[in-house]
């Protein structure tokens, strides 16, 4: 076997051949296990970012592994031409899980979050009776829900925007966490509102108490579908199945991703019921992988794992713990420390990058948000003395 080339060298050769859309740490991963990474010289680091929390079950889980390499040898892609034997079970699963009627599986998190967009406006017209081509829906500013045309037509990143027009008509942006803000923007031909319950991307912005509650209350009202955004939130980062959960409200639609296959392929999913999801008509919608039997095997264990473990709670358990001595931090740059279970803003008064590089140094993986927010994400079976490892580091490097 050929020697494993140096980081140095790999990261020369991703520069010299990959486009530059991205711009990661100067580590390079070799192998993952639980919450721990190594480098390729070897090098071990604690992952805090948990590939964006698609990762919550740990790195290589072994429950998840073994159904993926046993449906590897069985069969892996049929189309939906034909059926297979491990959709159905997925189906059966999310509904006994969510309550939800029916789902629609996908692959990325952004082709779900399409999915919701045209299961939203074929409702609107078929259901709500809205002109033809005259549905609006409406999304929070600092959104971030994919990275699709259609998707980023609603960012108010420019960045994600700029210079992919021309941009898709039919949103209506407003404040996130503004219910009043949200009533004013709704008109007799509104489909949706469209939100994460916590704004991930934004910096773990969560929104004033009571606010899902009062968008919820404003869609019934105006017959407006409540569509949440849990391809982040969900699947027990913020200490519940799904962070809309802590306000006790009910969404039309769910939008999930990410961890539904905990880390091991891409599988993403709406949740929705007989009467939203019951709009789509065969050769309506769908793609070639989606609801294939290793996406459906692979997502059928990470769920597993997800209630087998407790990961939730451990999620709501643990953050508090990680919160709370967070908040306790006596330092110079530090704004604002938030969070809802394991997943935890720290804002700084500068820009955070040279702190990710630096806890990279002390074997920490963070990624920065929006330039001032150290974003922490570590998979949920993280132990609390991990989490004291991790807080000597945030103080080593911090304070
Ligand atoms: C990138 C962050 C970005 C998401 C929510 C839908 C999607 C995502 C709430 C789309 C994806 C990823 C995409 C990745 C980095 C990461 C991300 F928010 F997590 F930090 F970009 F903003 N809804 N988020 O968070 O899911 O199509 O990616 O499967 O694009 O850089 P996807």
């Amino acid at each position: 076997m050929d020697r494993q080339p140096t980081s140095r060298a790999l990261i020369e050769m991703e520069e010299q051949y990959g486009a530059r859309n991205y711009h990661p740490l100067d580590v390079v991963i070799e192998r993952g296990e639980g919450v721990w990474v190594y480098d390729v010289e070897g090098r071990k680091y604690l992952d805090c970012l948990a590939a964006y929390s698609a990762v919550n079950q740990g790195h290589c889980h072994p429950r998840i592994m073994e159904a993926a390499v046993g449906q590897l040898k069985r069969v892996t892609l049929t189309s939906r031409a034909f059926r297979n034997d491990q959709l159905p079970r997925f189906y059966r699963l999310l509904h006994e899980l969510t309550g939800y009627d029916l789902s629609l599986p996908m692959n990325s998190g952004a082709e779900a979050v399409e999915t919701a967009v045209k299961a939203a406006r074929k409702w609107s017209y078929a259901v709500k009776g809205i002109p033809a081509d005259q549905a609006e829906i409406v999304v929070c500013a600092n959104n971030f829900h994919g990275r699709t045309v259609t998707i980023v037509s609603f960012s108010t990143e420019p960045q994600y925007r700029e210079g992919f027009g021309p941009l898709t008509p039919g949103f209506t942006v407003v404040p996130f966490g503004d219910a009043a803000a949200l009533e004013s923007a709704v008109t007799p031909n509104t489909a949706a509102f469209l939100v994460e319950p916590i704004q991930g991307e934004a910096g773990i912005v969560i929104p004033p108490d009571g606010y899902l509650r009062q968008a919820a209350a404003i869609c019934k009202a105006h017959n407006v579908l409540f569509v949440c955004d849990e391809i982040q939130s969900g699947l027990g980062r913020t200490g519940r199945l799904f962070a809309h959960e802590w306000e006790g409200v009910r969404p039309d639609m769910v939008v999930i991703g990410k961890a539904l296959s905990g880390g091991y392929y891409p599988v993403s999913a709406v949740l929705g019921s007989r009467e939203v999801l019951g709009v789509f008509r065969p050769g309506d919608h769908g793609s070639t992988f989606g609801g294939n039997p290793l996406a459906c095997a692979v997502a059928r264990a990470a769920l597993q794992v997800l209630i087998d473990e407790q990961l939730a709670a451990r999620s709501a358990e643990l953050g508090a713990y990680f919160l709370g001595r967070l908040q306790a931090l006596q330092s110079a740059v530090i704004k604002e420390v938030r969070g809802r279970g394991l997943w935890i803003g720290i804002e700084l008064t500068c820009p955070a990058r040279p702190y990710c590089e630096r806890l990279m140094q002390e074997g920490m993986l963070c990624k920065e948000t929006h330039d001032r927010v150290i974003r922490l994400a570590p998979p949920l079976t993280i132990t609390r003395d991990e989490i004291d490892w991790a807080l000597e580091r945030l103080q080593k490097v911090l304070c």
